[in-house]
């Protein structure tokens, strides 16, 4: 059994897909010359690609050839953390694996004692959720809860629209009104601005609204310094204004929504000066882009997963989401809200997970990792975790309270194994590290997140070393334990055919073999795309909820409301007293959450790590630029260097993430200061409800 059942070029242009966890999804055209890849460029027919990557994955043949990468099996030798390994054989390393998870499923404690870990290192189905998910089904271990991103926004949009779909941003262009709300599309989401400009060179005014001058909002006609957090209170100010001012497509709303009468009056608590008052925003402002909200024809919404990461991220989601429903911009090209488009992808994934094969069993939240590996019942009843199993992901340094995960992660008697390509903060506390392919050396089908475009990667160069697909590792894995063969005959290539055998309409005409001959293929639906022009909206009703019945159920407000962070200062007077600065630690623009930071040319772009102050704020601590600084609250603490700047609200400060550990200067990143708290729907993180305090450093 091999991973790859079709031969890898020795030279020539392979098509490739980005595997990142970015909504771009680039495809990738992979240049090989005599078996080595020499360079990766975008592909110039791809509609939403158009010719080029980002700055980080311009790298990706740096990265894949990168002297430190991990090319064989290895097993720790020092303690916990300390990051020293002997190579051993990868029978060696199988063995032992497969004695220490078969010892645990035996015991008293049984198989819910074994723990997955894994995120969107690789956001391909193949090497993220089909073989692996098989294997821990079938030995009936713990449930992870993939929160760590975009469940607060997914839910949201959920209960509003029915699922997380949204305006297709190739209408862009014919939009006369661009909102960047809470989101950096220059670093997050480049392939959007194109589009952008295309509409502004039409007319259309681009707002940034977001705490930060981001590189995005200085681009951008406006930007609207927003309070984090606040952002539902904002959209209900923009209500109120529509509705006061008759700026609503009422034929639109009494067709195609619910709760019309509901959202009135609810709008009408949420005057432009009471708004003023919470999101920092004077009231004339949000009078003024209510007014240009509701006279445009066809505003286009980019709202991304950043806005999200507060107590009320869900609420704040849904509430946007009901804006183009007000004014019916849903109706129109370039119309509309987009969070998403990855509900639009309805692979197989029942026939690539099979989760069916789980008997019931606990669901552990991967953002309260810290406090599964450190309370006796996994904080959640059941078995102490006693091992773990991380591949695409760095939970080391991602998840929140890094001091509770590494507190956890230090733990003798917990059985580590990560698969990975470089020797991570989260490898330094395996037992046993094995060597995982990259995206250039195996096969994987993506869906998108930004676009409409399913893209097949072809592998381009074998393996490099004893590097192993994910999917092959966990075979090997099954075949050790003892597990029902059948469940693992399936090649790679097979699990792409497989992802494909479905009956969704969207899918209809998306084959194998148009994938591989072309590398790339639009879903079935129209150019633009408009959802929504004529409701049909996948919720209960069929209707845009404006009312939440599901919600209210939920004993949560059914209709759009503000919630405040947990730690909104005005409601926590003595945490602010200690800790006044709200802290966001959001993308660098040369790293992709924790990957690439270990690339030299990279990281040397992104200097070091820094925490960009407001010149008040700074000057109330007597803080200059180029100042070592440590920001710190009650969880933790970690230095970086100062930079005093206009580009910011006072009272936020930003540290751009997610450095690793062990290339800064103390050890430490910024989720040594988040917290483990959910968000009000999907159990999300709330990276940026955070307060601390910035003092010199001594
Ligand atoms: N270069 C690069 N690209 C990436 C990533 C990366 O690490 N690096 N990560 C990828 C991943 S995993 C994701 S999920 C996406 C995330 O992409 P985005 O959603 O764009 O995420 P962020 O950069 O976290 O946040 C975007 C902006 O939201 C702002 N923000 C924070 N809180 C609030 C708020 O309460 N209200 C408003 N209005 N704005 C707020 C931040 O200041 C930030 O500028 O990007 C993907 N793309
Ligand atoms: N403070 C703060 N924390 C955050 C965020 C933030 O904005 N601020 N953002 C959050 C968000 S949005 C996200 S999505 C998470 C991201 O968290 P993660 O999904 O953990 O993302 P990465 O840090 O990129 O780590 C992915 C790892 O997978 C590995 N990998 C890639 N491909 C493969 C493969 O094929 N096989 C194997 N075995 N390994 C592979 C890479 O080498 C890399 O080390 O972080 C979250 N944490
Ligand atoms: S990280 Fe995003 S922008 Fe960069 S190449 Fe990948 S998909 Fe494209
Ligand atoms: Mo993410």
């Amino acid at each position: 059994m091999t991973a790859n059942t079709l031969p890898v070029a020795d030279r020539g242009v392979v098509h490739g897909a980005c595997p990142h966890d970015c909504p771009d999804t680039c495809a990738m055209l992979v240049t090989v010359e005599h078996g080595r890849a020499v360079r990766v460029q975008g592909d110039p027919d791809h509609p939403f690609t158009q010719g080029f990557l980002c700055t980080k994955v311009n790298r990706y043949v740096d990265r894949t050839y990168h002297i430190d990468r991990i090319l064989h099996p290895m097993r720790r030798l020092g303690p916990k953390g300390s990051g020293r390994f002997v190579r051993v054989t990868w029978d060696e390393a199988l063995d032992e694996i497969s004695d220490r998870l078969s010892a645990i499923a035996r015991s008293a404690d049984g198989p819910q004692a074994i723990l997955p870990y894994s995120y969107a290192g690789t956001m391909g189905l193949v090497q993220g959720s089909s073989i692996d998910r098989r294997f821990f089904h079938s030995l009936g271990a713990s449930m992870l809860d993939r929160t760590i991103c975009s469940m607060a926004g997914t839910v949201g949009m959920r209960m509003t629209l029915g699922a997380n779909i949204g305006a297709d941003a190739e209408g862009i262009p014919e939009s006369d009104l661009v909102l960047l709300w809470g989101t950096n599309t220059l670093t997050s989401n480049p392939h959007l601005w194109p589009f952008v400009l295309e509409a502004r060179r039409r007319g259309a005014p681009i707002i940034a609204i977001d705490p930060l001058r981001t590189r995005t909002a200085a681009q951008c006609d406006e930007w609207i310094p927003i309070r984090p957090g606040t952002d539902a209170a904002l959209a209900l100010g923009m209500m109120h204004v529509l509705f006061q001012q008759g700026l609503e497509d009422r034929d639109y709303l009494a067709r195609f929504t619910l709760g019309e009468e509901a959202l009135r009056t609810r709008a009408r608590e949420y005057a432009p000066e009471r708004v003023a008052g919470i999101t920092g925003i004077p009231a004339a402002k949000i009078v003024e882009l209510g007014e240009r909200y509701g006279r445009s024809r066809a505003a286009f919404i980019r709202v991304n997963y950043g806005l999200q990461r507060h107590a009320g991220g869900g609420m704040a989601v849904r509430t946007i989401a009901c804006l183009p429903a007000v004014t019916g911009h849903w109706r129109r090209a370039g119309g509309g809200v987009q969070l998403s488009t990855s509900a639009n992808f309805q692979f197989n994934k029942h026939a690539l997970e099979r989760p069916d094969l789980s008997p019931p069993v606990r669901t552990i939240n991967m953002i309260r990792l810290g406090e599964a590996l450190t309370t006796p019942n996994a904080g959640v009843g059941g078995p102490p975790v006693r091992a773990l199993v991380v591949y695409n992901s760095n939970p080391a340094a991602v998840a929140p309270d890094r001091n509770a995960v590494l507190r956890g992660m230090s733990r003798e008697d917990l059985f580590t194994v990560v698969l990975e390509h470089f020797q991570t903060d989260t490898a330094d506390y395996a037992d046993i590290v094995l060597p995982a392919t990259t995206q250039l050396e195996h096969w994987d089908i993506h869906f998108a997140y930004g676009h409409h475009y399913v893209t097949l990667n072809q592998p381009s160069i074998a393996p490099l070393g004893e590097a192993k697909p994910n999917s092959e590792i966990f075979r090997l894995l099954a075949r050790r334990m003892g597990l029902d063969a059948r469940l693992f005959a399936d090649d790679d290539v097979m699990l792409v055919r497989q992802a494909l055998e479905t009956n969704a309409e969207k899918l209809r005409g998306v084959t194998f073999e148009a994938l591989l001959d072309r590398g790339w293929a639009r879903l079935n639906v129209p150019t633009p795309y408009l959802p929504f022009a004529e409701g049909k909206f996948p919720t209960p009703s069929g209707k845009c909820e404006l009312y939440s019945e599901r919600m209210a159920q939920m004993g949560l407000d059914p209709l759009p409301s503000f919630t405040a962070p947990y730690e909104f200062p005005e409601n926590v007077p003595e945490l602010s007293s200690r800790y006044p600065l709200t802290l966001i630690s959001s993308p660098a623009h040369q790293f992709l959450n924790t990957t690439f930071v270990n690339v030299d040319a990279l990281r040397r772009a992104a200097r070091e790590p820094e925490c960009v102050l407001h010149p008040v704020d700074a000057e109330r601590r007597a803080i200059a630029s180029g100042a070592r600084v440590v920001i710190q609250n009650d969880r933790g603490a970690f230095t970086a260097v100062a930079r005093v700047e206009e580009s910011i609200r006072e009272g936020v400060v930003w540290a751009p993430s997610i450095w690793w550990g062990k290339f800064a200067t103390d050890g430490a990143n910024a989720n040594q200061t988040t917290s483990q708290r959910e968000t009000d729907l999907g159990h999300g993180p709330v990276f940026y409800d955070n307060l601390v305090e910035v003092s010199l450093a001594d």
